[in-house]
């Protein structure tokens, strides 16, 4: 299987996250993508390659310009305030207060995210805009005919939907890469989430629609990230209704619960025909995660692979999290690896 890899995913580097009531170094550090990478050439899971450049293009397809242009923008109006912090927001529009759009900096940082755990450094916009064109450069390789391929995206993206970015994530490269499959003439694609975390970014993109069915696999969000979204009756809206599908599940879930979770995901994505799989390829899943609660172990990644290969569907992977920096080459690997036996 070929892998998609950027180096400059290391210009993105946040300083710190609020957890636990403490500021302690981001999880989602620079050599998580270097364990992947290096487990990739290890298992010799095929060539790795370098992502092509498909310009804003196809990435104005799913956020919207104006939140691009501030991400973009971000930094260099950060600097003239002198100071060498992170640049972070702190206050959001919630009830009672109005949905206006502010020009301050910090006014538009609460504007565009949805939570505090998305810092903009001066290179997360680069970082995050290859990501997507590493996204695009795997979708290319289905387009072209493969039967899978590995977009070693970082930073991830499921979380930031058309103009929010937040929980790590900036650019949401799964859905890039879904609706450019779709403007290259497929007609049904269908996203499994098997991230600890509901990918609502993902689901809010594609909530209204039909020619994208979204599944996930998560966390609760009666008790976990990200509260706001991912309940079991979010079954999409308008014409997207009966096309969105999530399986949340308690703290303490394993490979059994975990499983049969996937099971009914599967079945609904060969139900609904899918031309083209996209697996937003989360491995926080793990027992040994320092921010999950689910205890998938290493082996059941290779049975998670073998799973999604069973659907018979071109299938491309997009990276997402994981934070068990020391395994997260084996469990990501082990899927890709599991979808090829
Ligand atoms: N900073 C992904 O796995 N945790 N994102 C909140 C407060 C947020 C996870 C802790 C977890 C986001 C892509
Ligand atoms: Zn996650």
């Amino acid at each position: 299987m070929l892998t998609i890899y950027s180096d400059d995913h290391h210009l993105h580097h946040g300083r710190c996250e609020l957890i636990d009531g403490q500021l302690k170094p981001c999880f989602e550090m620079p050599s998580r993508a270097d364990h992947v990478l290096q487990r990739v050439q290890k298992q010799n899971l095929g060539p790795v390659e370098a992502p092509e450049d498909f310009g804003l293009g196809p990435i104005e397809r799913i956020h919207s310009r104006d939140y691009l242009d501030f991400f973009k923008g971000a930094w260099a109006r950060w600097t003239e305030f002198n100071t060498d912090g992170d640049l972070l927001p702190y206050t959001w529009p919630a009830r009672t207060l109005r949905s206006i759009k502010p020009t301050s900096l910090h006014g538009q940082l609460g504007y565009y995210s949805f939570d505090g755990g998305a810092p903009i450094t001066a290179g997360t916009w680069q970082a995050a805009y290859s990501a997507a064109q590493v996204a695009l450069t795997a979708q290319a390789e289905i387009q072209r005919g493969a039967r899978g391929a590995f977009a070693l995206c970082r930073p991830p993206g499921h979380h930031a939907a058309s103009d929010l970015m937040g929980g790590y994530c900036y650019l949401n490269n799964a859905a890039i890469a879904a609706q450019a499959f779709l403007d290259q003439g497929h007609k049904k694609v269908a996203i499994l989430d098997v991230d600890y975390h509901h990918g609502n970014g993902t689901q809010s993109i594609f909530y209204e629609r039909s020619d994208v069915l979204f599944t996930s696999i998560h966390g609760h969000p009666e008790a976990e990230f990200p509260f706001f979204l991912g309940y079991e009756d979010e079954r999409g809206e308008g014409a997207g209704e009966g096309f969105n599908f999530n399986y949340p599940l308690p703290a303490g879930s394993g490979w059994d619960a975990w499983s049969a979770a996937l099971e009914q995901a599967c079945n609904e994505i060969e139900s609904y025909g899918a031309d083209i799989v996209v697996v937003s390829l989360g491995v926080d899943t793990f027992k040994d995660d320092p921010i999950s609660q689910f205890k998938l172990d290493s082996p059941d990644y290779l049975a998670m692979g073998k799973r999604i290969a069973a659907l018979g569907k071109p299938t491309l992977f997009v990276m997402e999290g994981g934070y068990a920096v020391e395994e997260i080459g084996i469990n990501a690997v082990n899927v890709l690896e599991g979808f090829e036996q």
